[in-house]
């Protein structure tokens, strides 16, 4: 057995959820990828903002609404520290990944995109990197260009350069394949497309929980990604965009706190970042993202990283010695992703009976469905490391796909 970078058991009485059982067993949690557990100092963090502090933000000259202010804007100089940005200007808070997207889609695309426009993107892009790309080409006449990835699942390097040309006005592409757990070379491919003068967006959804990033360093143009994956609340997201773009950029959503000035005949806009911050943000929500960041920089996003390392090594040698198991996804470069296929059974049934057997992972098309066809098959099932799973967890998925297996013969 593989020897593991940390105390992990110092790691799990972090997350309360983590002792609790499921169907009589110990819970296995293998789906951080889809969301992943909170450690008590955000639980506590949240707790002690709503109880002692909560009030709206920049809209009152009383205490509590000071406080809340400075509590909010506190947590967004926390994530641009998190991320290296230059400035606080350009951390804008979302809902979470998708919004960002969404956001940089309308009102980056809105005014920067026409007819013959071209927007890159891999062949393994959850669907909020496609779908808001395909909204905005059905107003623009812009179109979506998909560059393609071998039998491995790594990005075909040489296609991308061949398919980068005047007419491609952004590329859009994942950091991390959510489905198949590769790692793209995604300086390289920001790189590539900023000697063209051409504008790059990464979603971090789920980079960001498991290596550091450093977006002066990437020298993206836009960053997204969500809090729920990395250890906060749901509902907190961050878009991290270059000053100058942002500024640039007409608002996308309309209300309280993005305008300057308003009245019957014409609005005028907020500073950056709150002209993207239409309406009461999640403060609570904001307050448990600073704190996981904290908790995540105490652990180390490196030990994090060769932790899952770790664990994907092992779980990857153990289940490929399953027969009937296809694993999808093998790069040279991989995150904490496992996906397979169980010969002769549905990964929806698959994960029923992992589920009975305390072992929580995710079936289908992890919103992917392009890369699904592309694969030929429907769904995969997907287990998915963070930083507090175990080797034991690794075992109890193990007997419990041998024991669908035995099921199903
Ligand atoms: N992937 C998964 O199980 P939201 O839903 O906005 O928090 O994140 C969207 C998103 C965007 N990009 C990538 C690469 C993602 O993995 C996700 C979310 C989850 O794989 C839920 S579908």
């Amino acid at each position: 057995m593989t020897t593991l970078a940390y105390d992990v058991a110092a790691i799990r009485a972090d997350f309360p959820i983590l002792s609790r059982t499921v169907n009589g067993k110990p819970l296995a949690y293998l789906d951080s990828a889809a969301s992943s557990q909170r450690p008590r100092a955000v639980l506590e963090a949240v707790e002690y903002y709503e109880t002692n502090l909560h009030s709206n933000v920049h809209r009152g000259v009383h205490t509590l609404s000071q406080l809340a202010t400075d509590a909010f804007e506190g947590a967004r100089d926390r994530v641009r520290r998190y991320l290296n940005a230059a400035s606080t200007r350009e951390v804008v808070f979302t809902r979470g990944a998708t919004e960002g997207i969404n956001l940089v889609a309308q009102a980056w695309g809105r005014s920067h995109l026409q007819r013959g426009d071209e927007i890159l993107i891999s062949a393994m892009e959850h669907h909020a990197n496609i779908v808001p790309w395909q909204l905005i080409s059905e107003t623009t006449g812009a179109k979506l260009v998909v560059v393609p990835i071998n039998d491995r699942g790594e990005l075909d390097f040489e296609a991308y350069l061949t398919l980068l040309s005047s007419r491609t006005k952004l590329v859009a592409m994942t950091h991390v394949s959510n489905a198949l757990g590769t790692v793209l070379p995604i300086a390289r491919i920001v790189a590539e497309a900023r000697a063209r003068g051409i504008t790059t967006l990464v979603d971090g959804a789920q980079a960001i929980a498991h290596e550091a990033v450093d977006v002066q360093a990437l020298g993206c143009d836009f960053y997204v990604f969500s809090g729920h994956k990395l250890y906060a609340p749901t509902g907190t997201g961050v878009l991290y965009g270059r000053e100058a773009l942002l500024n640039a950029m007409p608002p996308w959503q309309g209300g309280g706190d993005m305008i300057r000035t308003v009245s019957f005949e014409k609005s005028t806009w907020n500073e950056l970042p709150y002209k993207f911050e239409a309406g009461t943000p999640n403060i609570s929500g904001v307050i448990g993202l600073a704190a996981a960041m904290d908790y995540v920089e105490s652990l180390g996003l490196d030990h994090i990283a060769a932790h899952e390392r770790s664990l994907l090594t092992e779980a990857t040698a153990a289940i490929s010695a399953i027969p009937g198991i296809r694993i999808h996804g093998t790069a040279e470069h991989k995150a904490g992703v496992l996906s397979f296929t169980l010969e002769g059974v549905h990964p929806h049934d698959l994960g029923t009976i992992l589920d009975h057997e305390g072992v929580a992972i995710r079936a289908g098309h992890h919103c992917a469905m392009p890369l699904m066809d592309l694969l030929g098959v429907p769904a995969t099932a997907r287990a998915s490391f963070g930083c507090y799973s175990t080797l034991a967890e690794v075992r109890q998925l193990i007997n419990a796909v041998q024991k669908a297996r035995e099921v199903f013969a």
